[in-house]
């Protein structure tokens, strides 16, 4: 529950909480290697977060797994034409003064509306 073939988890991780099912999200696609639930505290009509099941700190570590990566912007991608125009912003805040918050590694997709420039 929640954990990888690695057994990557820190049991102080909300998102490892989430994967596990200790805490409640509104998951919207789930598959072997990644789910995606909503924000809970949305920027945009659409704002879903796309999280890699092993526990990575940030962009820099999901790095190191090129195809994962990739995987991560293909199921945004999928996420946006679903849910909104097809059109979507992806951004990871990488370290505290970029505005991280959680140290579970995912991708904001941001999608709907007209998204102004500068705003996340
Ligand atoms: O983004 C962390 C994001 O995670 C932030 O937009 C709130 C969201 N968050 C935090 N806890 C939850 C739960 N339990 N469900 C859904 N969304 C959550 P960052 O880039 O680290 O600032």
């Amino acid at each position: 529950m929640g954990e990888t073939a690695t057994g990557r988890r820190d049991p102080d991780c909300v998102f490892c909480k989430i994967l596990a099912g200790e805490i409640p999200s509104d998951r919207v696609y789930e598959d072997e290697t990644v789910i995606a639930f909503k924000d809970l505290s949305p920027k945009a009509p659409v704002h879903v977060l796309v999280v890699p099941r092993e526990h990575r700190r940030d962009v820099r570590e999901l790095a190191e797994q090129p195809e994962l990566l990739a995987h991560v912007a293909t199921v945004a991608g999928d996420i946006a034409s679903h849910q909104g125009s097809g059109d979507f912003r992806l951004l990871f805040n990488t370290g505290p003064s970029a505005g991280q918050t959680v140290f579970h590694v995912h991708a904001h997709v941001l999608a709907g509306g007209t998204l102004a420039e500068g705003e996340m």
